[in-house]
């Protein structure tokens, strides 16, 4: 059915006006073509973005499981559901078929009702990037519990915060996991984090690293011995369209942590409409995803996303520079990878390292590249499509957020005319809208205003898990009877998008308002430069004025400073104009990340504000030894 499988640019028209036309026919037709229902809706949409409340597919049952496993027992038994590629490059990878992978599923719910998890319970899952993860989300999916998985990155703080929130009952963890060539003590994590939970009844322990680990008795269970007695079917619970299936934290701009909750009939839909089109899957694809499914890219376009579709899906335990900077192409080779999907942040650091590394593999199979999470600038934007893609594969710069579910702005590989730095066009019933500042939606193209979507789609968070005045106030209250994404994006002369960042970044200086990201693209040009990060301080004048924060190739690193810092302004002032020229210019060793690989501008624009008595939370960043230097530096 073309519906489901956009090929050319002029069927992306056809289909999408359809959809916006009739979007509940066309979700209902989508909906009712390609997944297995126990049983069909009686209403395709109810919704009111006042309240909000939003509701797809009301009346329908279903468990996704049957969806992502049983489905394809008939006809991929046998193909591989889940690549895995160990940290360790001398051990061998693990393919685990569809037939595997849904017995491993069956064994796990078995386990988790024995210990008395219920459908509706929380289970909070803190796992490396092994398979026990993946097989984790989709047992609790299997018996209707909510899954909460905490990217195992975040401290014990940060993780007792999220546990308490969603009252999780049950954490599933490993003894510990490996990070190139560190190992880190998950388990000693989870045991301090869980002073502070009550509400924890049991904990079960992958073995990974085989550390030596305490075990409370009563409390902790090796996860393998029980797995080992348990029946290897379970009758998939049978879940209503809305029923929640997982919370996810995402950071807000103060405060809490965001616990987004998805429901399980709309997402399931979304997702595996978009991973068919957005990454032109075909069936003996070999995709890979390089995010933690810690994070929302990995939930849905490493875990869901592809399993709804049958497709092979890699899952990668290590890092990009483990054990050198080579290990991605080593990977892309070695599998015959046929669509990349990465961050900006990560094409950034390789691009760093020159081409060498790149030029040793054969990336051949390679058809579509992916990215994600943050406005890639120019100059990665062209390395990766001329090293990577060697100009033959399309890049999707997939927008999109932990709240949408779903990509939302996107080219359609091979259908799409793509065009650097830009997300190009909304996906298939997807409104987008661009606001001005009195609340008025902008008309016409070649306008910049703030992103936001007229009307609902499959995949959007329903609520705040406990929290929905939070969340009618962070993403209804801003515009009226709209979801407000907290970016801005301008569109270009042929209707075209570009992300320019969160609206708390652009900075108004002498009346002018600039990106933050074109500027960075200016800086990045610059021969010399590996990273920029800019923001806005408070001057006199002109109300704000420009910091730049720029990380320098390791060859330049002995330039003359001055020198530098007037062939930068230069660059800018022939790019974008000498308004937005900087004022200040700090060389640094790094740029402030999140685990996620976003810079944290919040942190610079503090530092260069000069508050750096109120930096607030560092400890969940990725480098958090770079900010003491940068204040130590700063001008
Ligand atoms: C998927 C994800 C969401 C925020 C979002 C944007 C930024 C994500 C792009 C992007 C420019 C992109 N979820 N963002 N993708 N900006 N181009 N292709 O990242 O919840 O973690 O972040 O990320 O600001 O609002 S997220």
């Amino acid at each position: 059915m073309s519906n489901y499988h956009i090929k050319q640019f002029e069927e992306y028209y056809h289909v999408y006006r359809k959809s916006v036309r009739a979007p509940e026919q066309f979700w209902e037709e989508i909906a009712e073509e390609h997944f297995y229902w126990r049983k069909k809706w009686e209403k395709v949409l109810s919704w009111d973005f006042t309240k909000p409340e939003i509701k797809w597919f009301e009346g329908a049952k279903l468990n996704i499981t049957e969806n992502c496993l049983d489905r394809h027992l008939h006809s991929r038994a046998n193909k591989t559901a889940i690549l895995f590629e160990p940290n360790n490059p001398d051990e061998p990878a693990e393919h685990i078929s569809y037939k595997q992978l849904h017995e491993r599923v069956c064994k796990l719910a078995n386990v988790l009702k024995e210990k008395g998890i219920e459908k509706g319970d929380r289970v909070c899952i803190y796992l490396p990037m092994i398979p026990e993860l993946a097989v984790s989300v989709l047992a609790c999916a299997r018996i209707g519990a909510i899954h909460s998985v905490v990217f195992a990155g975040f401290s014990a703080s940060a993780l007792a915060t999220r546990i308490n929130d969603c009252d999780a009952k049950m954490v599933i963890t490993s003894d510990g996991s490996y990070r190139g060539a560190k190992t880190i003590d998950l388990k000693g994590i989870v045991d301090e984090a869980l002073d502070d939970c009550k509400g924890v009844a049991s904990v079960l322990v992958a073995k990974r690293i085989n550390s030596d680990i305490t075990m409370k008795e009563g409390r902790d269970f090796w996860l393998q011995p029980l797995l080992d007695e348990a029946y290897n079917d379970y009758t998939a619970e049978v879940m209503d369209a809305e029923d929640p299936l997982f919370i996810l934290y995402t950071s807000g701009s103060t405060g809490m942590p965001k616990g987004m909750m998805h429901t399980c009939g709309g997402y399931m839909v979304y997702t595996a409409y978009t991973f068919k089109n957005v990454f032109d899957y075909r069936e003996d694809d070999v995709y890979w995803c390089t995010a933690d499914i810690g994070w929302i890219t990995g939930h849905s376009y490493i875990v869901y996303g592809p399993l709804a579709n049958g497709a092979t899906t890699v899952m990668f335990e290590g890092v990009p520079s483990y054990p050198d900077f080579s290990r991605f192409w080593d990977i892309v080779e070695k599998h015959k990878v046929t669509q990349f999907y990465t961050a900006p942040t990560a094409i950034r650091a390789l691009a760093k390292q020159g081409t060498a590394f790149v030029e040793k593999h054969d990336l051949s199979t390679l058809k579509v590249l992916g990215t994600v999470g943050e406005p890639i600038n120019e100059e990665a934007w062209h390395w990766y499509n001329e090293n990577i893609g060697k100009k033959k594969s399309p890049i999707v710069d997939t927008w999109w957020q932990t709240e949408t579910g779903g990509i939302m702005i996107t080219p359609i590989p091979f259908s799409t005319p793509t065009k650097p730095t830009y997300a190009t066009l909304p996906f298939i019933g997807i409104q987008p809208a661009l606001m001005d500042e009195h609340g008025d939606e902008i008309q016409g193209n070649q306008v910049e205003g703030r992103l936001c979507i007229k009307y609902p789609w499959p995949s959007i968070a329903r609520t705040i898990w406990g929290n929905h005045q939070r969340y009618k106030d962070t993403y209804f209250s801003a515009f009226d009877n709209m979801y407000f994404t907290g970016d801005g994006a301008l569109r270009d002369e042929v209707g075209y998008y570009r992300i320019t960042g969160r609206v708390d970044d652009v900075i108004i200086v002498s009346g002018h308002n600039l990106g933050t990201a074109p500027i960075e693209d200016a800086v990045n040009e610059h021969q010399a430069v590996a990273e920029s990060a800019i923001v806005g301080f408070p001057h006199d004048v002109k109300g704000n004025a420009l910091y730049g924060y720029i990380t320098l190739k390791g060859s330049s690193e002995g330039r003359n400073q001055d020198n530098l810092r007037k062939e930068i302004n230069q660059l800018i002032t022939d790019r974008i104009g000498p308004i937005a020229k900087l004022d200040k210019i700090q060389f640094t060793a790094g740029l402030p990340k999140t685990r996620s690989g976003k810079i944290m501008r919040r942190i610079l624009r503090k530092i260069a504000s000069n508050e750096t008595d109120q930096l607030g939370d560092t400890s969940t960043l990725l480098n958090p030894e770079v900010v003491q230097s940068i204040i130590d530096n700063a001008l």
